[in-house]
This record gives C-alpha cells, sequence and structure tokens, in this order.
C-alpha cells in the first residue's frame, strides 16, 4: 500500500459515541442500541478514509472507552476482581470505571499526549488467554463493505511495558514467552478472516529501552515473523525515534516499520534491513494541526526511496489525538484555517503526497499550491511576531527572574497573619445546579451575559459565605465562571483560537477541546480581577487569586511548530506574570499558579528531559517573580507521579506547593525533603476522587503524620484537589471535619 493512517478518531464527528456510551451507562440505550450505534460509526470512518483514497485502512482501532483496555481484553488480562460481572461489556466497563464494590483499573497519560490509558493489572495469577472477537468482528465488517482492512493492535511488548505488575516484583517482559503463542494464534486467525497486513502497535520502543529489552522485542518479532500461516506484519512505532530499537526490529522478518518522522530524528539510510522493508513514513504530523509543508514532506519522502524497500506515505501517530474536521469550525478567519489540518485534511494530505509519490507532483500541484500559499501567509502574518512582546521578553529572560530568598518572603508574607497550619482549598468549587441551568440558559439565549454574570456573582458570594462559615483561613472564589482551567485563559489572550468543535477523546467518554497556539501572546486587559476583587470585597480574609500556569497552558493547547516550545511558554508566562501583577495592584496578597500538568510533558527520552525541566521552570519563575516579595505565591500539581520532577518542583520556588499526596500517603513530602525543599507544602490529606467524607481523625492523623516530615511553619492544611466534580453536601461535611482536625492539632502543638 502507498498511502494510510495509523488510527483514526473514534468519538464520532459530533461526539455520537460519547453521548451513546453514557446513555448506556444511565440505562437509557441497551446494548443492542449500542452496538448498532458503533458499526454506524465504524462504517462511516472506513468508508470516509477509503473514499478518501487510502489504500489501506486501519480496523480494530474503534474502542467503548480504550485500546490499551480492549488489548488486555484480547489477551484475558482483565482484573480477577471484575470475572464475575454479567456481560462481556459490562466486565469490560466495569474495568474501566469500576463500580460499587469493585475499584476501577488506574489511569494514565498515552505517552506525552493528553490521552489516557486504563493501566492492566499483571499477576502471577493472570492466565493469558486469547480472545480475538473484537478484532475479528471489525475485519469482517470492513471487508464485507470492500474495505481495504489493515487490522490494528497493540503488541505484546508494549502492552506488558505498559501494565502494572501486582502481587511480583518480576519484570512484566519475563511474560511474554506466554503471550507470543497468543499473538501467533490471533495472526493465523487474521490470516484465515482474508487480512493482508497486520499492524502491531509498538510505541513503547520509542523510549529509552535497554539491550535487555531491546532483544526481547527482537526474539518476538523473530518469532512472529517465523510464523507461517500470517499477515504481513507492520510493526508501528510513533512518538518518537526508535534508535536502537530500529536496526533491532529491521533485522527480523517483519515486512514492515512504520516510523515517526515529526517527532523522531532516525537515520534510515544507516540501517541496510530497511531496503528489505516496507517503510511507511510518518510525515503528516498526527498529533498536531498545523498543515503539513507538502514540498518538504515530499523531499523527505524523496531522501528515502534509496533507503527502504518500498515506501508508504503515513501519519506520524493514530489521529486520535486531533478533531475530525475544520469543516465543523465556524469562527476561523480565512487565514488561520489556511494554516490548519484537522483530521480529514490530514487525510488528503497523506493522499496527496502518495499520489505524488507514485505518480509525480503534477498530478496533484494544485494541492501543493494551496499549501506553499498557507505556509507564506503563515510566515509572514503579523499575529505571529509582536516586537513589543519579544522586546519586553528579551529583557526579562536576559537574567533568571528569581525572587528574594524564601526567608526575605516569609517575613515580608507574616503580614498576612495567618494562623499555623492554615487551611485552604485549591480552588474550584462544586458545578451546583444553578451554574449548570445558567449555562444551559445562556447558551440558549434565554438569559443576557449581563444576567448570567449576575448569577455567577452569586455563586462566588455564596461560595465566599461557606468558607467564612466553616472557618477557612484563606479563601477562593470557587471558579463558577471558568468552563476549564486552560480554556478560560485561552479564550481571553491574544494568539489563542478557541474551537467550537475540536474535540478530542481525553479519556473513555471524556472530551476536551484544546485551543490553538497559532500567534505571538498578548494579554489585552486582565483576565480575572474583576472575580477575584469582587470576592476580597465579601471578606476580610486573604482571598486567593487563581491563575493558570504557562506549562499547564501549553500542555492542554496545541502549540506552534513554527518556534521553540520555551519560547511560546516564556509568552504565555508573560501574560501571566501581568496578571498576578494586577491582581496584587487590585489589593490581592495571596496569588496561585496552578502547573497540574507540569509531569505530562516530560520527554520520553531521558536525555531530553533536563532542557524541558529547565525552561518549564523558568517559565513558571518568568510568571511568578513580577510580584514583590509581600505576594504570597502558591501552586497546585496534581496528576503527577512527582519522582522525575520532584528537583523541578522545589526549583519552581513557590511559596506554598499543594500536591496530590493523599493517596500516596504522604511519601512525597519525604521525596521533598530529599531534594532540600523547605518552603510551605500543602499534602492533601483527602482525595477528592471519591465522595467519601473523611473523617477528623482521619484527617488529623494524616497531619500528625506529615508533622513528622515537615517542620510545623511550613505545614497547609488543604485537599488533593480542586472541588469542581464533587457535591455540595460532601464538600460542606469534607471541608468542615478538615478545619476541625487542623484546629484540633493546633491545640496539640
Ligand atoms: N482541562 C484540559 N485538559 C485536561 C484536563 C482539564 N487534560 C487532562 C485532564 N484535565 C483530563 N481530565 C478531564 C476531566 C474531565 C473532562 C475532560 C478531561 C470532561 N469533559 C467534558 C465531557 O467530555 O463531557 C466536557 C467539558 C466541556 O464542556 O468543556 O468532563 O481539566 N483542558
Ligand atoms: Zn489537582
Amino acid at each position: 500500500f502507498t498511502a494510510t493512517v495509523l488510527g483514526s478518531p473514534r468519538i464520532g464527528p459530533n461526539r455520537e459515541l460519547k453521548k451513546a456510551v453514557e446513555s448506556y451507562w444511565a440505562g437509557s440505550l441497551d446494548a443492542e442500541g449500542l452496538d448498532a450505534l458503533a458499526r454506524d460509526l465504524r462504517r462511516r470512518t472506513w468508508t470516509s478514509l477509503r473514499d478518501a483514497g487510502l489504500d489501506s485502512v486501519p480496523v480494530g482501532t474503534f474502542s467503548y472507552y480504550d485500546h490499551v483496555l480492549d488489548t488486555a481484553a484480547m489477551l484475558g488480562a482483565l482484573p480477577d476482581r471484575v470475572a464475575g460481572i454479567g456481560s462481556d461489556l459490562d466486565r469490560y466497563f466495569a474495568a474501566a470505571r469500576g463500580n460499587d464494590t469493585v475499584a476501577p483499573l488506574e489511569m494514565t497519560k498515552w505517552f506525552d499526549t493528553n490521552y489516557h490509558y486504563l493501566v492492566p493489572e499483571i499477576s502471577p495469577t493472570t492466565t493469558f488467554a486469547l480472545d480475538p472477537s473484537k478484532v475479528l468482528r471489525e475485519l469482517e465488517e470492513a471487508r464485507a463493505l470492500g474495505i481495504p482492512a489493515r487490522p490494528v493492535v497493540v503488541g505484546p511488548v508494549t502492552f506488558l511495558l505498559l501494565s502494572k505488575a501486582v502481587g511480583s516484583d518480576a519484570p512484566l517482559l519475563d511474560r511474554l514467552d506466554e503471550l507470543v503463542p497468543l499473538y501467533a494464534d490471533l495472526l493465523g486467525q487474521l490470516a484465515d478472516a482474508g487480512a493482508e497486513w497486520v499492524q502491531i502497535d509498538e510505541p513503547t520502543l520509542v523510549a529509552d529501552r535497554t539491550p535487555e529489552e531491546i532483544a526481547a522485542a527482537k526474539r518476538v518479532y523473530d518469532r512472529l515473523s517465523a510464523l507461517e500461516s500470517r499477515p504481513a506484519i507492520l510493526v508501528a512505532s510513533y512518538f518518537g525515534s526508535l534508535g536502537d530499537a530500529l536496526p533491532a526490529i529491521a533485522s527480523t522478518g517483519v515486512e514492515g516499520i512504520a516510523i515517526d518522522l515529526v517527532a523522531g530524528s532516525d537515520t534510515l539510510a544507516t540501517v541496510p534491513d530497511l531496503t528489505r522493508k516496507h517503510v511507511v513514513a510518518g510525515v503528516v504530523d498526527g498529533r498536531n494541526i498545523w498543515r503539513t509543508d507538502l514540498d518538504a514532506a515530499l523531499a523527505s519522502l524523496g531522501t528515502l526511496l534509496g533507503s527502504t524497500g518500498s515506501l508508504a506515505v503515513s501519519t506520524s501517530c493514530s489521529l486520535l489525538h486531533v478533531p475530525y474536521t475544520l469543516d465543523a469550525e465556524t469562527g476561523l478567519d480565512k487565514a488561520l484555517r489556511s494554516w490548519l489540518a484537522f483530521g480529514t485534511e490530514k487525510v488528503r494530505e497523506v493522499v496527496t503526497l502518495g499520489t505524488a509519490l507514485t505518480s509525480g507532483r503534477e498530478s496533484v500541484e494544485d494541492e501543493f499550491a494551496l499549501a506553499r500559499a498557507a505556509a507564506s501567509t503563515r510566515s509572514t502574518d503579523p499575529r505571529l511576531h509582536d516586537a513589543t512582546v519579544r522586546a519586553r521578553l528579551d529583557a526579562l529572560t536576559a537574567a533568571d527572574p528569581g525572587r528574594s530568598s524564601a526567608a526575605e518572603r516569609r517575613e515580608a508574607q507574616s503580614a498576612l497573619s495567618l494562623p499555623v497550619l492554615p487551611t485552604t482549598t485549591i480552588g474550584s468549587y462544586p458545578q451546583t445546579t444553578q451554574i449548570r441551568v445558567a449555562r444551559a440558559a445562556r447558551r440558549k439565549g434565554e438569559i443576557d451575559e449581563a444576567e448570567y454574570l449576575n448569577r455567577m456573582r452569586a455563586e462566588v458570594a455564596d461560595v465566599v459565605a461557606l468558607q467564612e462559615k466553616l472557618d477557612l483561613d484563606v479563601l477562593v472564589h470557587g471558579e463558577p465562571e471558568r468552563n476549564d482551567m486552560v480554556q478560560y485563559f485561552a479564550e481571553q489572550l491574544d494568539g489563542f483560537f478557541a474551537t467550537d468543535n475540536g474535540w478530542v477523546q481525553s479519556y473513555g467518554s471524556r472530551c476536551v477541546r484544546p485551543p490553538i497556539l497559532y500567534g505571538d501572546v498578548r494579554r489585552s486587559t486582565p483576565m480575572t480581577v474583576e472575580w477575584i476583587t469582587y470576592a476580597q470585597s465579601l471578606t476580610q480574609r486573604p482571598m486567593k487569586g487563581m491563575l493558570t500556569g504557562p506549562v499547564t497552558i501549553l500542555a492542554w493547547s496545541f502549540v506552534r511548530d513554527d518556534q521553540p516550545l520555551a519560547d511560546s511558554a516564556n509568552q504565555v508566562a508573560l501574560a501571566i506574570r501581568d496578571e498576578t501583577v494586577d491582581l496584587q495592584g487590585a489589593g490581592i496578597r495571596i496569588v496561585q499558579v496552578d502547573e497540574p500538568a507540569l509531569r505530562e510533558l516530560l520527554p520520553l527520552r531521558a536525555a531530553d528531559q533536563p532542557a524541558y525541566l529547565d525552561w518549564s521552570v523558568g517559565a513558571f519563575r518568568l510568571a511568578t517573580s513580577g510580584v514583590s516579595d509581600s505576594t504570597q505565591i502558591h501552586t497546585h500539581l496534581c496528576y503527577s507521579e512527582f519522582g522525575e520532577v520532584i528537583e523541578a518542583i522545589a526549583r519552581l520556588d513557590a511559596d506554598v506547593t499543594s500536591i496530590e499526596a493523599a493517596r500516596s500517603h504522604m511519601e512525597v513530602l519525604d521525596d521533598l525533603n530529599a531534594v532540600g525543599f523547605d518552603l510551605g507544602v500543602g499534602p492533601g490529606v483527602y482525595d477528592i476522587h471519591s465522595p467519601r467524607v473523611p473523617g477528623v481523625e482521619e484527617i488529623a492523623a494524616s497531619l500528625r503524620e506529615a508533622l513528622k516530615a515537615v517542620s510545623v511553619e511550613r505545614l497547609w492544611v488543604n485537599p488533593d484537589c480542586g472541588l469542581k466534580t464533587r457535591g455540595p453536601a460532601e464538600v460542606e461535611a469534607s471541608l468542615r471535619n478538615l478545619v476541625d482536625a487542623a484546629k484540633l492539632v493546633r491545640a496539640e502543638l
């Protein structure tokens, strides 16, 4: 084949799958209804890929929840605790979401993307057994429609490396020998069902791998390629370079290798075995939204011709990570639209490049001309180069933008007159029925903007009154005006575009609309000052200003590809810095700059990590060093295994850091001590991800435990994350206990 993609979006162009799955969970759609919708969605996906001109179409990438969970189900590796549960479908959803009696699988980030997968649990009692029904059924459906179908499965090496070992310390790769026969069986069945090719995804090979791991992967593909009855095998890598794994995989008998030429920099010419392979060249970026420079892509394909047996054009990874189509966007100006390519448009680029490769560029010259014209307007558009912003940044970043010493700041901040063990919350309060009703009414035009803002102000007043009643020390306004902590800022900053319909799956049925950062970032007016000063006017207690940090804003957006991410981060940081200064000017004495995504952008390869941590920490410091010593800077981090970034957290130099620690039993405090961190810290004392109300004694015990690791002047008392997903009643009860526990422990001091 000559033109393909590694996978496609699956939530439906109008999030049909999300709605259907949620209806099924709510009991308003039955399994047959869900199945019919899913089947229709698959048919539409495949036929549109085929009709666009792809001569090999991935199937099996559909999922009701997550493709790693699908793989666990295929290999008989769902956890034992769901074994007794009803139908296959309900058992699958129980593993994904848990129920009254069983805990769900953990969820974690899919490499450095914004997609989250479920982490399979493999225990010594896991007995792998093949159930290929899902992929076989999709293959059969596609073939019945005349689709040139290429089944896709997650490979055994990646499956084991992404899983979690429970009940044993032995490396999970030791269990490859158990999986290879299952994959062999699968390949035989796919061949019998008419598959000419199978795509086996092994993205873990682009991260740092030991020589033993690479050798184990080579053995797997030696064995699978030696099978008599099987489709041609395409080992697919994406999200970076294969490095040493490339010659290893190329030395096996597999027919094809997919290589990410956007995120990766493998030099194919140094691997002689590739002259016997079908190389699937990922030259169209599958995870960002920019139109491809077709001339450059074709040139790079041209250089590969001599080093490969045959060549196909592809996306760098699955299109899971981009929205369906630009056609669903109405608010784009002509220039910006011309610079972009979402899923459908990327498929067209792949086909264009495939045609250029096989029939010469002349046959698709029009497409090349359009791409060239777009690149030219993009490089000269004034929105991409704001001289004022750039001059200010150059001046500020010439020196490390640090603050005064921690001791000087502590002294200046003593004017806040906080008690020991100060109590606070992370920022958001429950999305009440009133908020939802007001949002819906505003959307439908039933109320005007002024009325909407009035209702949101009433919410702020309620939240402030509640916190005073509960006797919390540092208050927040509750964020009722914000839909999402990134989108809210992106909507107000020049240089960002917020899409109408650019939905991308985040996990399961949950989706996000990442804003598009296309130009230089400028803050034309204050973004939060009115809300925070209104909230402050209602109380004598300190009100925290709430901002999202530059790294998180970038991590949850589609970012520019025409300048280093570090430069974009500094531009966002400058806008946030201006906001902190304006908040201070308006009398706000505490400002929190959240960086929950600090860990998320960490590069996959250790060699690239120090540079990332330098610029990300630098951007945070730039954002937070414009205020005077007396203004207390807080930050909040979550979703994180802090291990690799613990030193970076210390280098952020925030006066107070609140962290998700309710579930990691305060281990994180010891880790922070180990890197010499000696500023304020609020290890979450209860888990907001559960509806359970923690008892006073339980929270007090957690504080006493924390005091073993942290001196009393440094310890803060807070939940482990924002409260917007919780109900008002449980929040009030939990916070009452939190304040009582703080008072109890203060009395013991
Ligand atoms: N905001 C953004 N990106 C994120 C998060 C976020 N990425 C990581 C993490 N948090 C992902 N978590 C979620 C949690 C909830 C939802 C999506 C991602 C969610 N989405 C609504 C849905 O799908 O129904 C839609 C929300 C909307 O209307 O905007 O609930 O916090 N940017
Ligand atoms: Zn959090």
